[in-house]
């Protein structure tokens, strides 16, 4: 390749300089203007030019190199230089490994495997390292026995409840959480279970008026599963009615609007809507979807309602629940967990909660 400099009067002038010296191939890389200077007191166009002259580089005496050749010999430099880089690359990634895990080199390497697994499935370093310490004496056969003895003891720690309905009197449940959680869907698929299961009979209550759509939602669902259904707008509505169906049902299911954490008039409605009534259980209904930021935001702005029971859903949407584990170790104390729902089909995607389902969702995603 030949760079060469042009000075001309005008970009033209360059360019036909450029032209005649180095021929039609040339290619110019940059222009500028030279600010007028003395002697001449005039201004000028710089151009900088360049030609491949690779093609005419002759071969050094007595060797007989062909294009092939130097085209095979810039392959085996670029392949050399792509091997360095790759060694750097993984020298790098394993020094930056070593710094990131320094707090778990001195655990045996399954365990230290183990820990970092459980970061990539959402654990915090914190939680994990104390954890896989507390196993330090047990002996393993293999990873996978270190992995699945992980998961079960993980998921038994949680706190599990099952339904015990009244039979002498109707068992009235009303389902609070944020939007789009599946409360209106999974209250259906209850409804359905309860009417087979307990041989019962089930109404279901919307008060959503908040949502567009959100008791025809509500209607529609119940009407294909035939369950009986209502709608109220006002709190005294939802009083006469669970008042009217008191005497007929076994169940009494109510649908709540949902609303963000954050929404203090939402959160002061709600409040009110739950102090009416002496219901027999207020269940939470949370997405498994969420970030942990999110899911903890929720747990504390509705938590303080004090629910009875937790309903997580979305469970065929996520491949690990490790980044909520934390948070649900502590609440499930006192909000223990009750249904998990796994998709949108009635009623069959219900699960009652339990460690041997729940812990094909801790440390699930291996990469
Ligand atoms: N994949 C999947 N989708 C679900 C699950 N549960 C609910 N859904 C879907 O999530 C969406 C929201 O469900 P809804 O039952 O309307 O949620 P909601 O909590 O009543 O929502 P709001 O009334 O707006 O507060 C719907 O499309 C449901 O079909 C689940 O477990 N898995
Ligand atoms: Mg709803």
């Amino acid at each position: 390749m030949k760079i060469k400099k042009y000075r001309a009067k005008t970009v033209q002038e360059g360019k036909e300089l450029v032209l005649s010296e180095l021929g039609a191939d040339a290619v110019i890389l940059s222009t500028r203007i030279i600010p007028p200077m003395p002697p001449d007191n005039e201004e000028l166009v710089e151009l900088v030019a360049a030609i491949d002259t690779e093609k005419d580089i002759p071969n050094f005496p007595g060797t007989t190199r062909t294009q092939e050749d130097r085209t095979k010999d810039f392959l085996e430099v670029t392949t050399n230089i792509f091997k360095e880089l790759n060694v750097i690359k993984n020298f790098l990634l394993s020094l930056s490994d070593k710094i990131t895990y320094s707090f778990i080199s001195n655990l045996p390497s399954d365990l230290a495997e183990m820990v970092k697994l459980m970061i990539k499935n959402g654990f915090t370093s914190e939680f994990a390292l104390s954890f896989i310490q507390s196993l330090k004496q047990q002996n393993f056969r293999d990873f996978e026995d270190l992995r699945n003895t992980s998961t079960q003891l993980l998921a038994e720690k949680l706190c599990y409840s099952q339904l015990n309905p009244n039979k002498d009197r109707p068992n009235v449940f009303v389902f609070i959480g944020p939007t789009a959680t599946g409360k209106t869907l999974n209250i259906v698929k209850l409804g359905v279970l309860y009417k087979l299961f307990f041989n019962s009979r089930v109404t279901l209550i919307s008060y959503d008026c908040k949502k567009i759509g959100g008791w025809e939602h509500l209607q529609v669902l119940s009407a294909i599963s035939n369950l009986n259904s209502e709608y109220v707008q006002t709190v005294e509505e939802l009083l006469s009615q669970i008042e009217a169906h008191k005497i007929i049902d076994d169940f009494i299911l109510i649908d709540t609007s949902g609303g963000s954490p954050r929404d203090e008039h939402f959160l002061i409605e709600l409040e009110a809507v739950l102090k009416v009534f002496p219901w027999t259980s207020v269940f939470l209904v949370l997405s498994t979807t969420q970030s942990s930021i999110n899911f903890k935001e929720n747990i504390v702005s509705f938590g303080k309602f004090h629910p009875n029971f937790l309903i997580l859903t979305k469970f065929d949407e996520v491949s690990t629940i490790g980044h909520l584990y934390e948070t649900l170790l502590d609440f499930t104390q006192k909000c223990p967990l009750m249904y998990l729902s796994i998709g949108t089909d009635i009623p069959n995607s219900l699960e009652p909660a339990n460690p041997n389902f729940l812990k094909k969702y801790l440390i699930n995603f291996i990469e």
